[in-house]
């Protein structure tokens, strides 16, 4: 199947496939072995100087996990792709792929705090240093980079306040200074945002999100140049050993096949509800780069075909209010994480950053009446109704 000659819609369901030989099934066999015969001596000895294609050992590759990197790869743009056990797997996979000891990377401060914490304690900590700058501004970017940078990472749009990096911007910058960029397409997904088209070098996956869509498996993609994600699979993924199971790849696989069609429903419902909450005197301000008082909502008509599920705001109320609407939802589920077919919705000050102080958490941009919405797939009359009950 030449994938590229397709459209979205029949990649998320085709890209990749090869009906099973030994029995014709068209829904991909589990495979859940962790070793494989290698045939002949001699046959093992070619797949192990790499002269012959063949799976050894599941950590090195696993024809499920393959089948989900095809797909993921298709659905980006992508030469290649590389399946980790979960979105942080993917992300600290990718950046160690790029940065040793005595390197340098510039990152957007308004990424996900899991993130932020693996840059600024997790890298710090083996000797790579990281500058935050606010990448809503490229030429913050340009300014942070030294002479030993060799990455820039960001995430667009932001987790949570959904700010946009300029992406074909950004990624002229890092070419020019010779310096990798990665993005974190996870709100997005390929569906609304395809960085790569946009000249980023690699984009990394919270599979756990949008692309498994269920909420039913933990997992995360690499996607970028066959160079980048060779390497990336030889060297971190094979020996921090964050790889995927079989039975999550499956998972992730089956929601794939649904993600076009959801996402337009997510695109569309989001932004009913962040229209119906811009008006409601309870919400002081909404956040969602489909509205025109998004402040780069020019950029977001530029760089994205769909604005994405997730909507955010603050309410007038504060904390107090923030509470009564976590425990006055009964549609929306109170839970951390996103993409599913469920509306979830959080509200970081009573509950995530509870223990955290109004300071600290200001400076984060956490604000007393800040709630974050993933918009499912329910009916978003009935959505608008269980908010409305709680912003009474
Ligand atoms: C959350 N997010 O926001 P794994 N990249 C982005 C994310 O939002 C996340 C990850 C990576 C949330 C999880 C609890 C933009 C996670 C990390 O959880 O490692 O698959 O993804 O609520």
């Amino acid at each position: 199947m030449k994938d590229r000659t397709y459209g979205i819609d029949t990649l998320a369901i085709h890209a990749g496939e090869a009906p099973d030989p030994s029995s014709g099934a068209l829904v991909p066999p589990v495979h859940l072995a962790s070793t494989y015969h290698l045939g002949t001596a001699e046959k093992g000895a070619a797949i192990f100087a790499g002269e012959q294609e063949g799976f050894v050992y599941s950590r090195w590759g696993n024809p499920t996990v393959a089948l989900l990197e095809r797909r993921v790869a298709a659905l980006e743009g992508a030469e290649a792709a590389l399946a980790t056990g979960s979105g942080m797997a993917a992300i600290a996979t990718a950046v160690l792929n790029v940065v040793a000891a005595g390197d340098h990377v510039v990152s957007a401060t308004a990424i996900y705090p899991s993130s932020y914490h693996l840059f600024s304690v997790e890298l710090k900590a083996l000797g790579i240093d990281t500058t935050f700058v606010d990448a809503t501004d490229a030429g913050a970017v340009r300014t942070a980079i030294r002479p030993n940078t060799r990455l820039v990472y960001v995430e667009t749009p932001g987790n949570p306040i959904l700010a946009l990096s300029d992406l074909p911007a950004i990624a002229t910058i890092a070419r020019e200074a010779g310096v990798v960029s990665i993005c974190d397409n996870t709100f997005a997904t390929p569906v609304n945002q395809r960085p790569l088209a946009l000249g980023i070098d690699a984009v990394v996956h919270s599979a756990t999100k949008y692309l498994c869509g269920h909420g039913d498996a933990v997992g995360g993609v690499i996607a970028g140049s066959k160079a980048f994600i060779t390497r990336a699979a030889n060297e971190p993924l094979r020996y921090f050993g964050g790889v995927l199971s079989p039975f999550n790849a499956y998972l992730i696989l089956r929601g794939i096949q649904t993600l076009p069609l959801r996402m337009a429903r997510h695109n569309a419902s989001a932004l009913v509800i962040a229209e119906h909450l811009a008006r409601h005197p309870a919400v002081s301000w909404v956040s969602y780069p489909g509205l025109a008082s998004h402040p780069q909502h020019e950029l977001a008509r530029r760089q994205m075909s769909g604005f994405g599920g997730m909507v955010c705001f603050d309410l007038a109320g504060g904390v107090e209010a923030g509470r009564r609407l976590m425990n006055t939802v009964r549609l929306c589920s109170l839970a951390v994480s996103l993409g599913d077919t469920r509306t979830l919705i959080t509200h970081p000050a009573s509950t995530t950053h509870s223990v955290v102080s109004r300071e600290e958490r200001l400076t984060q941009g956490v604000t007393d009446g800040l709630v974050r919405l993933s918009v499912g797939l329910e009916d978003v009359n009935d959505l608008i109704a269980d908010l409305e009950r709680g912003l009474e």
